[in-house]
């Protein structure tokens, strides 16, 4: 598959599908062809780095010029990157897209320079990426901090990464779709209808990224603009109609916080600073996004004519900077985190395990959506099905942790059901039926990272 997949310079997630380089694809791929070719790895991974903005931020798409326009929506002609990111420095020469995925990439920059220190070291792997990957995690703890809380908010559900997730549904309530002829949808040329978000989904996809083009993809004032705003009681950054502070993006920005000060120590400086900001990040994880009662992390909804919430009670979620009472993956996902408290692990591994998501019951892998939830449909997507990427994440929390047993099973039921599928995008969490893009990139290669 990974073969099938390269490019020469990177990965794509699916020939048919998805054509170009995706960001937190390229990074899961990464993690995994490490262990096959960790040349290709350091590759794959300084492809993607080639193509940050002078501001800081990741693309979530590397466009591949020699596909056809029409093979993808939204291609290079809808996101303008060169010309309308143009005063936040989006490169020249290469066309990307203009919002975020979730930042693994210090991770796997991490685990791809301890697969072969001696290549990484006679190729300076880490001396280059470094620098990147700093300004990356300034970026989103400077630019994305809508809630002003600390934590780093989304401004598109595509940035999340779980697309349709019935999570965004309340927040993309507030935005009017575009017109439904004004855009062509060619994932529909690949993937069934009832496997992919709605027409009403992509309308309004398509609204919040021409509203960040057209506003220049420019993310609020400056930091001392914000500061100056914060002390004369204004709050801070700009929050648009959308922008959410998820558990999951969040969690992987910790981890790739504690990656980060890893690096700086092999690089010979202090990891100190670093271990403990991931240390602040993490205690104000808990302190917005930490719901007690349901023992699992939900999103906060921080988007324009909501007031950046405090407290940590769950509301309506509707315009009022609560939290969002929809039960999902993403809020597994913290489970990851070295420093979480010994009563939250306890509490996770609980929900993992019980009624809404089933995990070593009920369920194969981890389910994207609580399995007893209203909105709950076993192919869409990111509204119930189970993805490979997600369990990955869920079992390397629960080893970390120490529930063993736990985490063996979840190995071996990916092992078997990324075989038996093959290699599919997603499966019915329910059966293991195959849905979405076959030979799917991250579906492989964290299939070879969890047989090493
Ligand atoms: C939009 C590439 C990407 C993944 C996302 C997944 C899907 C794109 C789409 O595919 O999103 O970015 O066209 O649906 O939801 O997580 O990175 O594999």
């Amino acid at each position: 598959m990974l073969e099938r997949n390269w490019t020469g310079t990177s990965t794509v997630p699916s020939r048919g599908l998805y054509p170009h380089q995706w960001s937190w694809d390229s990074a899961f791929i990464a993690i995994g062809l490490r262990h096959l070719s960790p040349l290709r790895a350091q590759t794959e991974l300084e492809t993607l780095l080639g193509a940050q903005w002078g501001d800081g931020r990741i693309p979530h798409i590397v466009f591949n010029p020699s596909v056809p326009l029409d093979a993808y929506f939204p291609s290079p002609d809808f996101w303008r990157s060169s010309t309308a990111g143009r005063a936040v420095g989006a490169p020249r020469t290469v066309q990307t897209s203009g919002i975020v995925q979730p930042p693994v990439h210090a991770l796997a920059a991490w685990l791809v320079h301890q697969a072969d220190p001696g290549l990484s070291r006679a190729r300076a792997f880490l001396p280059r990426v470094y620098p990147r990957l700093a300004a990356w995690h300034r970026y989103l703890l400077h630019r994305r901090d809508l809630g002003g809380g600390g934590l780093a908010s989304v401004v598109h559900p595509w940035e999340q990464g779980m697309d349709n997730s019935p999570c965004w549904d309340a927040p993309l309530s507030r935005v009017p779709p575009a017109p439904a002829r004004s855009f062509r949808r060619a994932d529909l040329d690949h993937g069934a209808p009832e496997d992919r978000p709605t027409d009403l989904d992509y309308g309004r996809y398509v609204r919040l990224a021409t509203d960040y083009r057209d506003r220049g993809y420019e993310d609020g004032p400056d930091e001392g603009a914000a500061r100056r705003a914060s002390v004369e009681g204004g709050g801070g950054r700009r929050a648009g109609r959308f922008a959410v502070e998820d558990p999951a993006f969040n969690a992987l920005l910790i981890a790739s916080e504690h990656a980060l000060a890893r690096i700086a120590r092999e690089l010979g400086a202090s990891g100190t600073a670093r271990h403990a900001r991931a240390e602040r990040l993490t205690a104000a994880l808990v302190d917005r996004l930490w719901d007690a009662a349901e023992g699992m992390f939900f999103c906060r909804d921080v988007g324009t004519g909501v007031s950046a919430g405090t407290g940590t009670s769950t509301g309506t979620g509707t315009g009022t900077g609560e939290l969002i009472p929809e039960r999902a993956v993403s809020g597994l996902i913290p489970l990851l985190l070295p420093t979480l408290p010994r009563d939250l692990v306890t509490a996770l591994v609980r929900t993992a395990s019980g009624p809404h998501f089933g995990v070593g019951g009920a369920a194969r892998l981890v389910p994207s959506y609580d399995l007893t939830g209203e909105a709950f449909d076993p192919h869409r997507y990111w509204r119930g099905p189970s993805w490979f990427n997600t369990a990955w994440l869920v079992e390397r929390g629960l080893r970390l942790h120490g529930e063993r047993a736990r985490a063996d099973e979840l190995r071996g039921q990916f092992l078997r059901t990324a075989g038996t599928s093959g290699f599919a995008e997603y499966v019915d969490p329910y059966t293991g039926e195959p849905c979405g893009a076959p030979g799917f990139g991250w579906t492989a290669a964290l299939t070879l990272d969890l047989l090493h």
